[in-house]
């Protein structure tokens, strides 16, 4: 029987954002949640969003924010250093310790999920890529182990929700829900078909946009003195990436 499942990512702190989300989710009756990374940083309640995405999300793979940050050194910047230190301890250790790729089959499908790249969180695939960028997607590398390769893969990373099919391969990002850089409204990604189902049956992708209450989000953004909180705001309510404001 057909079901479905959510894929969010990028929530860096915006709980208002992810909570939006979740209720969007659960409207829809979806019950399955998988994330793709990049809880914290950037906005200010990284803390309950780990802890929210804990609680819902069955798979969280690591983010390059979710390696970095536990790991930051008090020299590096107020800012990094008040992103961790925001974040208790068990959470800066689940953070490190999440898996790097995550497979599963739909609909006879292979769908792979990882949150930048095959070869690192911290290699970046941008909307605009080459084909060698496109088809070094869907290799087997050390981080997502030998075996068959994917025929779909879902990422996060670049903030920005697209879909691109060639030779016969689906390539997925499902934005993000917590600092969309393609517009300013959350976005998450529905899979739909079999789940674990091994032959080939009927299958879908969709992309949900969720409006919510970015001047809630902003405000305690403010009220918790979070550094950077100006910037986050440009961000938030316009989807134009800090180094281009
Ligand atoms: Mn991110």
């Amino acid at each position: 029987m057909a079901d479905r499942i959510a894929i969010i990512s990028d929530v860096h702190g915006n709980l208002t954002a992810l909570e939006a989300v979740l209720a969007d989710i659960a409207d829809r009756g979806i019950e399955r949640i998988l994330n793709l990374g990049d809880v914290a940083g950037k906005g200010p309640r990284g803390s309950a969003a780990v802890d929210r995405c804990r609680e819902v999300c069955e798979v969280t793979v690591r983010g390059n924010w979710d390696e970095f940050l536990p790991a930051i050194a008090d020299d590096r910047g107020p800012d990094l250093v008040w992103w961790r230190d925001e974040l208790r301890q068990d959470q800066r250790d689940w953070l490190v310790s999440l898996p790097l790729s995550h497979d599963l089959l739909v609909s006879g499908r292979r769908v792979r999920l990882f949150h930048a790249s095959a070869q690192s969180p911290h290699v970046r695939v941008h909307v605009r890529h080459t084909d060698d960028e496109f088809d070094g997607m869907f290799l087997a590398t050390e981080m997502t182990g030998a075996g068959p390769g994917p025929d779909v893969v879902l990422y996060g990373d670049i903030h920005a929700a697209y879909a691109q099919t060639r030779e016969g391969r689906t390539l997925v990002n499902v934005g993000s829900v917590g600092n969309p850089l393609d517009e300013p409204t959350p976005s998450y990604g529905v899979l739909e078909g079999v789940i674990d189902g091994v032959d080939p049956a009927p299958f879908g992708i969709s992309f949900v946009r969720v409006p919510y209450d970015v001047d809630a989000e902003v405000a305690v953004a403010h009220e918790r003195g979070m550094p950077t909180a100006d910037v986050w705001e440009v961000e938030l309510r316009t989807a134009r990436y800090r180094g281009r404001q």
